[in-house]
């Protein structure tokens, strides 16, 4: 670890040594990724630097026992490569995340595009333990491995007519065998309100567990709302576009009324085919109760004051 790393952080924030490991474990991984990608020493090195970054923050992170990796990994939804579940991971093998870019456009004075080499050398990586929420009832807590999108929105300067921010993943139909069918409009976008988007929680994950992403969770980087539905959690993403008017997501365009921009956690409003009251973590046996914004209302209900959330669902 280096002098100047350690003297930028307090000693509260310091990895403890399981973190450690895992870190190093991570290092080795995007260490030999970005070798292969780019066959040089130097390279190497900001592999180093950026997995060394890994900061472990308490602010935000859960309290409740992460998830058993192996149901993270082969419960996912991610339409891309396949409608059933239990058949991402294995569909999505050979899904390739090298040279990797992402663009940062529309209403903003430094547009840019960024190699993910580029990212881990520009943001510090913290790990974070969230509740993830489906709209279909399932939940799972995660140690994702990321950094605020607020960091990379606020380089990017948006202008000031910039009021949401579209995500859209990446369209590859000979990796991706789910885009060669019309089971939604290809390829998958998603938007939030500016505010939304500026808020600490909201992180882009780049790892999970002490590794890199798995292709089925989203690989190499991915969004993360976790006081929303889990659909609002954009995979494999290659594009962020701030814009004046509210993007219309995909789940919008296939089903308006039943999926809604806004798409928070809500036991209040049930979807219009199921109550969404109660939820089964991932694992467990008895479903456990949905709490309000997923648990994180003392954070982001103000973002929502005054707003009619059964309108704005
Ligand atoms: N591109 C893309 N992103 C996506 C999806 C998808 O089908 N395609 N599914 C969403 C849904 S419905 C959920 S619940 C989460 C699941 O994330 P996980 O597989 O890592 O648990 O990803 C979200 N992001
Ligand atoms: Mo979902």
């Amino acid at each position: 670890m280096s002098k100047n790393f350690n003297s930028k952080i307090k000693s509260s924030e310091i990895t403890d040594k399981q973190l450690y490991l895992n870190r190093r474990k991570f290092m080795k991984k995007f260490g030999s990724l970005i070798g292969w990608m780019f066959l040089g020493s130097h390279i190497k090195g900001v592999a180093e630097a950026a997995a060394l970054k890994i900061v472990k923050k308490y602010d935000y992170t859960s309290n409740d026992k992460p998830t058993n990796i192996q149901n993270v990994t082969h419960y996912n939804n991610f339409y891309e490569f396949s409608t059933e579940k239990e058949d991402v991971a294995d569909l999505s093998k050979d899904f390739t995340t090298n040279n990797w870019n992402i663009s940062v456009e529309g209403l903003v004075n430094k547009p840019k595009v960024y190699g993910m080499e580029d990212l881990l050398k520009l943001f510090p990586l913290e790990e974070r333990i969230y509740r993830h929420r489906c709209v279909e009832g399932w939940s799972m807590v995660v140690p994702w491995i990321g950094f605020p999108l607020s960091n990379l929105l606020k380089l990017s300067l948006p202008q000031g007519s910039a009021k949401f921010v579209e995500f859209t993943t990446v369209y590859r139909p000979d990796q991706m065998p789910g885009q060669k069918r019309s089971v939604l409009n290809w390829p998958y976008v998603e938007g939030l309100r500016i505010d939304e988007a500026m808020h600490p929680l909201a992180i882009l994950s780049v790892g999970m567990y002490g590794d890199v992403l798995p292709n089925q969770d989203g690989a190499p980087i991915r969004l993360i709302v976790p006081w929303k539905y889990g659909f609002k959690s954009i995979k494999s993403i290659v594009r962020i576009k701030l814009v004046e008017n509210m993007p219309i997501s995909t789940w919008m365009q296939a089903a308006s009324n039943e999926y809604g921009f806004y798409a928070n956690v809500n036991p209040q409003v049930d979807h219009p085919r199921w109550s969404q009251k109660k939820e089964r973590r991932l694992g467990e046996f008895f479903k456990r109760d949905t709490l309000m914004f997923n648990g994180y209302t003392d954070l982001v209900g103000h973002l929502y004051t005054n707003m009619d959330l059964r309108k704005n669902f």
